[in-house]
Parts: C-alpha cells; sequence; structure tokens
C-alpha cells in the first residue's frame, strides 16, 4: 500500500534501530527527572533503583508506575521537571475526582506533541495543501490545540471552527472545501445526524479523525457510512502529552501505530501490574522517551488494551500496533456478577437495525439489588423488548431497555458521558 508519510525514516525503521533510539532515550529521561524532580527521585528511591541501572530495554520493570494519583497529588506544577521560567503552554483535564491533571509544555514539548500530531494526519492520507476542521474545543482541553499545532507542523490550512455550532461547522466545510474532519467520537455523529437530518452532502470530506471516547467496530463502521469517509481512530491523552501523541491507525485499519520513537509500551496485568505478553489484555502503560518538561515514566494509564502485532505494517510503518482501546480498568461494572464493560453495550445495541447512536446506560439500585437500564435514541418500530432481548444475548443478563424517540435524550458538548448512577432522589448523576 504506498502512503504518505510525515518522517517517513524514522516511522519505517527497522525493529533494532527502534529499540537502539529507545534505550538511549529512557536512559537520558531517567537521569532528567531524578535530577530535576523530587517526587520521581523519592519513588526511584523507594523502589531502590537508580537511572543507572536501567542497562536493557527489559531494565524498565524495575522502575516505579505512577498513575493520574501521582499528578492529582502534586497538582498544580508538582510533576514538572523543568524551571517554570521554561514553560510555554498547559493543558489539563477534570476527572471524577474534581482535581484536574495538568501538563505543561516547554517550547520543544510542543514540537514533539505536533510532529507526533502530524504524523497522524499523514497517516490518515491527509495532504499538506489540504484544508483541516478542527472541531474540538481550543481551551484547557488538550483536543483542539494539538490538532492544531500538529496541522500548522504539517502545513495544512486550518479552520478553527472549536465546539458546538452543527449547523455553522457545516457551512464552513462547504464553504472552504473542509477536506479532513477532526473532532471527538460523539461530535462525528451529531455532524453525521445534522447532515442526514437536512439531507446535505459533503462531497469533498474525504477522511475523519475522531477519538478521545469509546470507540466501538461498531461506532467506527456507523461513521464511515454516514460520513461516507475513511474515519480513523486517534489516541493520545493530557498526561501523555494530548491528542495524537501515542498514535492513530493507518489506512489499513489494524490497530492503533504508537510513535516507538517517542513512546514505549507496556501492558500491565491490571491487578498484579506486572508485564503481560503481546496479545493479553492489560493496562497500558507508557514511557515518555522525548518531553521536557513532565515525562511520564512508567504512566498507567487506566485503559485497557493489548499489543496485536510488532510486526512491520502492510503501510509500511514498523511501530507496534495495539488494539482500539477497549474500555477503562475503573469502567468496568460488575451487575449481577456479570463483568462488563460500557463499550460492549454500544457495540450490541448499535448492532439493532433502526437504533440510533445516542444512549445512556443508567445504573440503579432496586431493593439492594443493582439493575442496569439502558435508554436509547431509536427509530419508530424498535420496541424496548427488542432492545433487551440483543442485550441479554450479549451480556447474559437482562438490563431494562427503554426506546426513545430521535433527538431526546441529552446530549454534552465535549466528551459524551453515557454512563450514569441513579441517586436517591431519582435524579441521574
Ligand atoms: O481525550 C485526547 C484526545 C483528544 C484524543 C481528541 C483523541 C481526540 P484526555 O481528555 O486526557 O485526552 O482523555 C484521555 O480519553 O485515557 C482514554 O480513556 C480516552 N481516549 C482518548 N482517545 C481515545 C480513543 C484526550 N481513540 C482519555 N479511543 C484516554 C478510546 C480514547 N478512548
Amino acid at each position: 500500500m504506498s502512503d504518505v508519510y510525515f518522517e517517513k525514516n524514522l516511522e519505517t525503521m527497522d525493529r533494532a534501530e527502534i529499540e537502539k533510539i529507545q534505550l538511549e532515550r529512557l536512559q537520558k529521561i531517567c537521569a532528567h527527572v531524578y535530577a530535576n524532580n523530587a517526587t520521581y527521585r523519592k519513588s526511584f528511591d523507594a523502589a531502590g533503583v537508580k537511572p543507572e541501572d536501567v542497562k536493557t530495554l527489559a531494565d524498565i520493570a524495575k522502575l516505579p508506575t505512577i498513575n493520574k494519583l501521582a499528578f492529582r497529588e502534586t497538582y498544580p506544577m508538582g510533576l514538572c521537571c523543568v524551571d517554570k521560567k521554561k514553560i510555554a503552554e498547559m493543558h489539563m483535564s477534570s476527572g471524577s475526582t474534581g482535581t484536574p491533571v495538568v501538563m505543561p509544555y516547554t517550547l520543544a514539548d510542543l514540537d514533539q506533541w505536533a510532529t507526533c500530531m502530524a504524523r497522524c494526519y499523514a497517516m490518515a492520507g491527509a495532504l499538506p495543501t489540504e484544508v483541516v476542521q478542527i472541531t474540538p474545543s481550543f481551551g484547557l482541553f488538550n483536543g483542539g490545540f494539538g490538532m492544531y499545532h500538529g496541522a500548522r507542523k504539517y502545513g495544512l490550512f486550518v479552520v478553527p471552527s472549536g465546539a458546538g455550532n452543527t449547523a455553522r461547522q457545516i457551512k464552513l466545510a462547504k464553504d472552504f472545501g473542509t477536506r479532513v474532519v477532526t473532532g471527538v467520537v460523539s461530535y462525528g455523529l451529531r455532524i453525521m445526524e445534522e447532515l442526514e437530518t437536512t439531507g446535505t452532502t459533503l462531497p469533498e470530506l474525504k477522511c475523519g479523525i475522531f477519538g478521545a471516547e469509546s470507540f466501538s467496530d461498531a461506532m467506527k463502521k456507523r461513521l464511515t457510512g454516514g460520513l461516507g469517509i475513511e474515519v480513523f481512530d486517534i489516541y493520545g491523552m493530557t498526561e501523555t502529552g494530548g491528542v495524537g501523541t501515542l498514535g492513530q491507525d493507518c489506512r489499513a485499519h489494524d490497530g492503533i501505530h504508537v510513535w516507538e520513537d517517542h513512546y514505549i509500551v507496556e501492558i500491565l496485568h491490571r491487578d498484579t501490574h506486572q508485564p503481560v505478553p503481546d496479545g493479553e489484555i492489560g493496562e497500558l502503560t507508557i514511557t515518555a522517551l522525548t518531553r521536557e518538561a513532565l515525562p511520564v515514566i512508567r504512566f498507567r494509564t487506566g485503559d485497557l488494551s493489548k499489543i496485536l502485532t510488532r510486526e512491520k505494517c502492510s503501510c509500511g510503518r514498523t511501530h507496534l500496533r495495539v488494539a482500539p482501546i477497549m474500555g477503562r480498568v475503573d469502567d468496568m461494572l460488575i451487575v449481577k456478577g456479570v463483568n462488563f464493560f460500557p463499550s460492549q453495550i454500544e457495540q450490541a445495541l448499535l448492532s439493532i437495525p433502526g437504533v440510533l447512536n445516542n444512549y445512556q446506560i443508567i445504573i440503579e439500585e432496586n431493593h439492594g439489588f443493582t439493575d442496569v437500564r439502558v435508554n436509547v435514541e431509536a427509530e419508530p418500530g424498535v420496541t424496548g423488548f427488542t432492545v433487551e432481548k440483543v442485550l441479554k444475548e450479549t451480556l447474559g443478563f437482562s438490563p431494562k431497555g427503554d426506546v426513545f424517540a430521535p433527538g431526546s435524550l441529552p446530549r454534552q458538548e465535549g466528551k459524551a458521558k453515557r454512563v450514569f448512577y441513579r441517586q436517591s432522589d431519582g435524579s441521574l448523576a
């Protein structure tokens, strides 16, 4: 398959070269965080390990792991490894606990981010002469700015439309000839719905780059069909430096390539935190090799995936591929003794003809038992009975299924919230 690259030599170098670069960079980054950050130094000391102990790539397993808590406990900048005067930008995500996670960037970090993101645009087949429309918000969320920095680096014509006002988004796409649209998954669906209800087409649009949310295969198929374009799954997070830092799927659509010259990927057992063999599902754990201000070392992301292959891809790239994110360690729901992820419900719902893309999973207590209720928008003719039957076949227990008219369930700006807990006063949280 012929492909577009941003840094062909680096994206296609052989495994021995990747590993050589990784070891040099791992040794350097460990020395950097140990010398410049007291929190990192303490955690290395507590684990009885010094940067000099990293002699091979396998020695990474000697280093302590961290998770979001390390960011929250040291809010706002306690994990930062450079002087504040060197910081050029910051982004932030807020999670369920309320204490945000902050990522500071030096100018070099912004360039590293832009480079990873530029590689993603190229991997989606975008050409530097084309128009990209960036629909995530420009603000503390890393989505808008990351896609912007990458587009600048790659040379695209940017329409920085930001979040919301779907009718205007479509007008802009028509007026400026948008070829590449980027956004969070649920916003892609929103655009698709608007096009369907207004009977509009965007003939110039050729691909969509979406992420930030659970992205089941069924959802990808709907977006591909509904928008009539090739759809890509982009991955990244605040803690690794933002959207695109970790990678994306290529035109072979056979897993997410992770930029291995910038990041080391490990899959750790979700309970023991020990490495699992390739092919087994576990917690994606990331070490940032090329960041200055806040390089994460063995950051347990909370995302579940597996290594699909370290072999060269038909697109020519050699960077390993992981499975699309399957869910989060803390997302797993256990109801009536059955473990499942919200993404399994999504996959089951979307297999039902006439079921639309907006749904809610509601966990409620009923006389001391936990019940699940699934509210979903659907076209006339789809009944709660059908929804319940399909969910039972897929999950092995029977959630209640309620069908709502198209457009009647609430929608959020930014990432869609899918799982709700019924409070004692009946409200949803
Ligand atoms: O969501 C970065 C991003 C923006 C990615 C725009 C793609 C597009 P955070 O707000 O820090 O950053 O959230 C990161 O979102 O740990 C995953 O749980 C989830 N996530 C991100 N990308 C994907 C994806 C951005 N492609 C958290 N598939 C991550 C599934 C994703 N989940």
